[in-house]
């Protein structure tokens, strides 16, 4: 029976990846407001600490995990931390992940496979290490947080493209192989969003300009914005909760309009 507790998160475990800053602490504070006890884990002793005031100054006690999402035995050890101190994991946000932005010619093999291996293979990683315990429960949900270039490429992202574009099978793929244990996969795909990830392509110009790609990001962006990561916040209540557990396999994307839009005619 639907009502709008279907939303609360109350009860639940939450651990978001990468949830120091940026998107990945903005979904982590939705997921709290929500009533979810929070994880989040990352690689820096110096982002975990200053993320934990930062969540302090918000009013949430998060959790905060040194972990990298490419090492199975930390993630093992994570999940298993995680376990003793605030119980089994019902929600994971597979957010961390990494950029490089190279000429797919200039691009050695090894930087190609770092990104894949944090935003590909570490979701993967991270999903295994939480399905078995959800299945028991009976019940999970697993966000995986995708991309624009889940759908469309560009110049110097092919790493990153390959990797999102995989994260969108993957995605589909749990969605396909645990739906029976009403295990729910659902990709979250921001558009462009002001974080650190993105600060090099808003840098303001020698002349006080706007960067050009900022400039093509609002021509290509009906509401004319970057997204915040606060947009990210609803949507991922909606597919945390139960009012989403018939949603299974999908990506939403948060981006302003950018996929149904062709651009302002300059
Ligand atoms: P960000 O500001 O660069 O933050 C990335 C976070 O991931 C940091 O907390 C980082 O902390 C952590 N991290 C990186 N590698 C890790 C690893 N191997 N293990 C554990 N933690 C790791 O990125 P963002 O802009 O918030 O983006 C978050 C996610 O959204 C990423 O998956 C990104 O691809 C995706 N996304 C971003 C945008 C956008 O426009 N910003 C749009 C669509 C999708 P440490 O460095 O301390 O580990
Ligand atoms: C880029 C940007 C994008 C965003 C995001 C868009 O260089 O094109 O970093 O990739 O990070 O993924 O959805």
């Amino acid at each position: 029976m639907f009502d709008m507790n279907s939303f609360s998160l109350n009860g639940k475990v939450a651990l978001v990846t990468g949830g120091a800053y940026g998107i990945g602490f903005a979904i982590a504070e939705a997921l709290a407001k929500a009533g979810a006890k929070i994880a989040f884990n990352c690689r820096n002793d110096a982002n975990l600490q200053k993320a934990l005031d930062d969540y302090k100054a918000k009013g949430i006690e998060a959790h905060g995990y040194i972990a990298d999402v490419t090492k199975e035995d930390e993630v093992t050890k994570l999940v298993n931390d995680i376990k003793n101190e605030l119980g089994v994991i019902d929600i994971l946000v597979n957010n961390a992940g990494i950029i490089k932005r190279i000429p797919m010619l200039e691009m050695s093999a090894d930087d190609f496979r770092q990104v894949v291996d944090v935003d590909l293979n570490g979701p993967f990683i991270m999903a295994k290490a939480v399905l078995p315990d959800m299945i028991e429960k009976g019940h999970g949900k697993i966000i995986n947080v995708c991309s624009m270039m889940s759908e469309l490429g560009r110049e110097t992202v092919s790493a990153y493209a390959a990797a999102k574009g995989g994260l969108k099978m993957l995605t589909r793929n749990i969605c396909s192989e645990f739906g029976e244990h009403n295990i729910q996969c659902n990709g979250i795909g921001p558009g462009y969003i002001a974080t650190p990830q993105t600060a090099p392509l808003r840098e303001k110009q020698a002349d006080g300009s706007r960067h050009p790609f900022d400039q093509f990001i609002i021509a290509k962006t009906p509401a004319a914005r970057w997204g915040e990561p606060e947009d990210l916040m609803g949507p991922a209540v909606f597919l945390a909760s139960d009012a989403s557990n018939f949603v299974n396999g999908h990506v939403l994307y948060v981006d302003g309009g950018i996929l149904a839009y062709i651009g302002k005619q300059p």
